[in-house]
């Protein structure tokens, strides 16, 4: 029987590394795994997919949350608009753009200018972050993401003129039932039409994933296929981290290496795309598994001492200077990486443009 089981695993592995789509059924017995043994196998295949098209580099990507002012009720975050219990702050121009160039000095390849839905801009509009995105792009032409929210078409159109590459919005499901539990009061096809639209405008999207929140396999499974349909350029799952005073605050938490072979079958299902190993779930000592398990992107890079924080862990690694390029580096080299030249991102992006 054990041996049945672990010929079919290798069989399904060996489809996935000559990129033959799998079958609903196959990834169900990949997200099924748990044995130490077969995740071994799986998470290898992941990395020599990885190898395939990235060779040993891996790309870095500074995290600015500027804002965490929101208008939105998402039951998962801690800057829910109704948490009280939470200083909020929102950074002036200057001292994004301080920021934005201490960053890029040590080393980045991306920037990627995060808020919560402020009401502030949102009612007022976007001018004020436009002239800035444009005044990073002129000083450091660095490569830019946003992750804003939804934004108005006309207003994603202002920001890709003034150069911004991505546009980051994370669904963090595709079972609508379950995004109505997580995304209260937020339209599930808007925020899918958003994407579309920024695509066909030329930005490169990210979509994102959350599980641990009541996701099933087969919710998964979906979700790659919605990704796929999407053409995701970039495609990321991190697992819920409870936060304080919010509705979600007790939920039942699954096992870490479910995110870990999540990281990996999407590896395995998109070979040629970004997938972020992000220091906001564990921190620098999170690194080293979720490269081993295919990820070639250190997310949420953020300066010590900025006064920013992260959005699933508020202050982890932050202020002890553990989320930045010197940091990370001996663990990309302990895994036989190396961080990639910026010119090699730049050519990436450019490609998939
Ligand atoms: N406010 C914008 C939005 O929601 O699109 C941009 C912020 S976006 C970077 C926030 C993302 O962080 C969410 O989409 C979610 O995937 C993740 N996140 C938020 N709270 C989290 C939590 N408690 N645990 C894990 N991830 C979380
Ligand atoms: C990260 N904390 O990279 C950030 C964030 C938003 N585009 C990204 C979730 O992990
Ligand atoms: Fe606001 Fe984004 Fe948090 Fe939702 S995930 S509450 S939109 S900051």
């Amino acid at each position: 029987m054990e041996t049945a089981q672990a010929t079919n695993l290798e069989r399904i592995l060996t489809k996935a590394t000559q990129e033959i789509p799998l079958e609903r059924e196959e990834l169900m017995t990949l997200l099924g795994l748990s044995q130490e043994e077969d995740l071994a196998k799986v998470f290898e295949t992941a990395r020599y997919l990885r190898t395939r098209y990235f060779q040993n580099k891996v790309f870095a990507y500074g995290f600015v949350y500027f804002s965490t002012y929101c208008q939105n009720e998402c039951a998962f975050c801690l800057y829910r608009k109704s948490n009280q219990f939470l200083e909020r702050y929102r950074k002036s121009p200057s001292e994004i753009m301080e920021t934005a160039h201490s960053l890029v000095e040590s080393g980045v390849h991306l920037l990627d200018l995060t808020m919560g839905e402020d009401p502030l801009y949102f009612t007022k509009g976007f001018e004020p972050l436009i002239e800035l995105v444009e005044r990073i792009k002129q000083t450091t032409k660095i490569r830019i993401m946003l992750s804003a929210g939804v934004l108005a078409e006309k207003d994603l159109e202002k920001f890709r003129r003034a150069g911004v590459d991505w546009y980051a919005t994370y669904q963090e499901t595709h079972n609508l039932e379950l995004y109505r539990k997580l995304r209260l009061g937020q339209s599930y096809a808007e925020r899918m039409k958003r994407k579309y639209a920024a695509r066909s405008m030329g930005f490169l999207i990210e979509e994102g994933l959350l599980t641990g929140v009541g996701d099933s396999k087969e919710d998964l499974i979906d979700s790659l296929a919605e990704m796929k349909r999407l053409q995701a350029d970039q495609i990321r799952v991190m697992s819920f981290i409870p936060q304080k005073n919010t509705p979600m605050q007790n939920f039942r938490s699954v096992p870490r290496f479910r995110e870990l072979l999540l990281i990996a079958v999407m590896r395995l299902v998109f070979p040629d795309r970004l997938i972020p190993a992000s220091l906001d779930v564990d921190g620098l000592n999170g690194l080293a598994d979720r490269l081993n398990s295919g990820a070639n992107v250190v997310t949420s890079i953020i300066p010590p001492q900025s006064g920013l924080a992260g959005v699933s862990n508020h202050s982890l690694d932050i202020d002890d200077g553990n989320r930045t390029i010197p940091r990370i580096l001996p663990v990309l080299e302990q895994n036989g990486l190396v961080l990639a030249k910026r010119c090699e991102y730049d050519d990436w992006v450019q490609r998939r443009q």
